[in-house]
């Protein structure tokens, strides 16, 4: 009998996605117009048939619980669980968690008493569609004590993952924690045998650790049972000298969406007529909170390579290359290009209209005339009329205002920002 149980990272102190973390845990963060990051792991690991889920995150934030709670319910007889552990003080602990082995050394109780056979460890901030039970088996066939997932990569994106030199045979030899654009690794470039048995592409020169690990129980223990703080600076270079560590290589589409860059672009792209990541594809669905929102209305706006989550009211100019999310209020004459507007939690009643008009407030969501470009709206936002959001310049340095942040060259307004009429930024 195996008993598996999948351990999603939800995230650090969410640096890499400030201002997005600013008020909520990473997992919480909204994706794809009416997703959040956390759907991606967990659908991955429902679709493949995994359903023991722990997710640990640094704090638990009211939208991370609710929708964690509000989604993911198995019924008696079917079983299965998605349970957030949140970094706890106890009595002889009283510090966040130091890195990701720490997190999961730190909940190791809760995981012992579930009595797992194995473990499946996944990053809370990718963006790919794997199925899991296909590398549990290749782990299960191989015999090995971990098995890490990994993507072959040229030598441009090897910079910021970890490098795996392999044998012939599959294990590997050797590991390298993200070498830098400047450091020759052709030591770790993949045998010209494996290339071919494994069909990878000729540009691709050297296999990246994917952050996505299955351990047995055993030897997760032992890889545990000292100080060290993370699996990919420390973990895993010191188990793959002591232990039987193998790589399952994928070819499928995998991209960490954990910079500001990348999880604007890859929203973006889901947009597109031929995304990298099909949200459409039903035989895998990505799952998420279920609204009951009314259908999205458009008045006459221009709607070119875009998408419009449910409950929202489009009555502007236009919206091209954007992602309008649920419950998004787009008013007349106003256009979006390469935008990503992540909606409102709440609609406004005629009598909040009133008392935004009396107080001077604009009402939620982007005001009449106004153009934005290159932006990331998080929720409930208020942005006036006749603002110009990105319109002006084209280079941006990396910058930090009031009621915006520039990362990547892309404008952030943050959750629940106000941005008086005429402003330009
Ligand atoms: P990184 O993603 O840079 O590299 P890390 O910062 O350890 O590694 O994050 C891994 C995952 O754990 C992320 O989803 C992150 O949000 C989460 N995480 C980080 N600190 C955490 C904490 N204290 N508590 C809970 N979760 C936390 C890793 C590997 C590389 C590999 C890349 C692939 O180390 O070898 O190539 O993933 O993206
Ligand atoms: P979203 O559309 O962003 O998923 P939700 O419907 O999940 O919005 O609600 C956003 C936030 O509002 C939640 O994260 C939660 O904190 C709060 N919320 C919404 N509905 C309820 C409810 N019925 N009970 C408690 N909190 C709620």
């Amino acid at each position: 009998m195996t008993k598996i149980l999948s351990v999603v990272l939800g995230g650090g102190k969410g640096s890499r996605l400030y201002p997005l973390t600013k008020e909520r845990a990473k997992p919480a963060v909204p994706f794809g117009g009416k997703f959040r990051l956390v759907d991606i792991p967990i659908s991955n690991c429902i679709n493949s048939g995994f359903r023991n889920i722990f997710v640990l995150t640094q704090f638990n934030t009211a939208s991370l619980h609710f929708h964690i709670s509000s989604t993911y319910r198995f019924d008696t007889f079917s079983g299965g669980f998605v349970e957030v552990l949140a970094a706890e003080q106890t009595f002889d602990n009283d510090d966040w968690y130091m890195g990701t082995a720490d997190a999961v050394r730190k909940n190791a109780f809760h995981f012992h008493s579930q009595e797992p056979t194995h473990y499946m460890i996944l990053s809370g901030d990718q963006l790919y569609r794997m199925d899991l039970q296909d590398f549990f088996k290749k782990h299960m066939e191989s015999g090995a004590d971990v098995t890490i997932a990994a993507t072959p990569v040229n030598r441009k994106n090897a910079d910021q993952l970890g490098i795996l030199q392999l044998d012939n045979k599959g294990y590997i030899n050797s590991f390298l924690e993200k070498p830098g654009p400047d450091k020759n690794i052709d030591e770790y470039k993949i045998p010209a045998l494996r290339k071919k048995t494994d069909a990878i592409p000729e540009h691709k020169d050297y296999l990246a650790s994917m952050g996505i690990y299955i351990f047995n129980a055993e030897a997760l223990d032992k890889g545990l049972d000292n100080d060290f703080a993370d699996f990919g600076k420390e973990v895993i270079p010191m188990m793959i000298n002591k232990s039987r560590v193998r790589a399952h290589v994928y070819k499928g589409y995998w991209e960490d969406i954990g910079t500001i860059r990348n999880f604007f672009e890859s929203n973006l792209n889901l947009a597109t007529p031929r995304p990298f990541f099909n949200l459409y594809d039903m035989e895998y669905p990505i799952y998420t909170h279920r609204r009951d929102l009314p259908p999205s209305k458009v008045n006459s706006c221009h709607f070119h390579r875009a998408l419009a989550s449910e409950g929202s009211i489009i009555n502007g100019e236009s919206v091209v290359d954007s992602l309008v999310g649920v419950r998004s209020f787009i008013h007349r004459g106003a256009t979006l290009d390469h935008v990503y507007i992540m909606g409102a939690d709440l609609y406004e009643t005629t009598r909040d209209k009133e008392i935004n008009k009396a107080i001077g407030r604009p009402n939620l969501g982007i005001g009449p005339g106004t153009q934005v470009r290159k932006a990331i709206i998080d929720k409930s936002v208020r942005i006036g009329q006749d603002c110009r959001i990105g319109i002006d310049d084209n280079y941006r340095a990396d910058f930090e205002a009031e009621h915006y942040y520039i990362r990547d060259g892309i404008i952030i307004i943050p959750k629940k920002a106000i941005i008086p009429d005429g402003t330009v930024i």
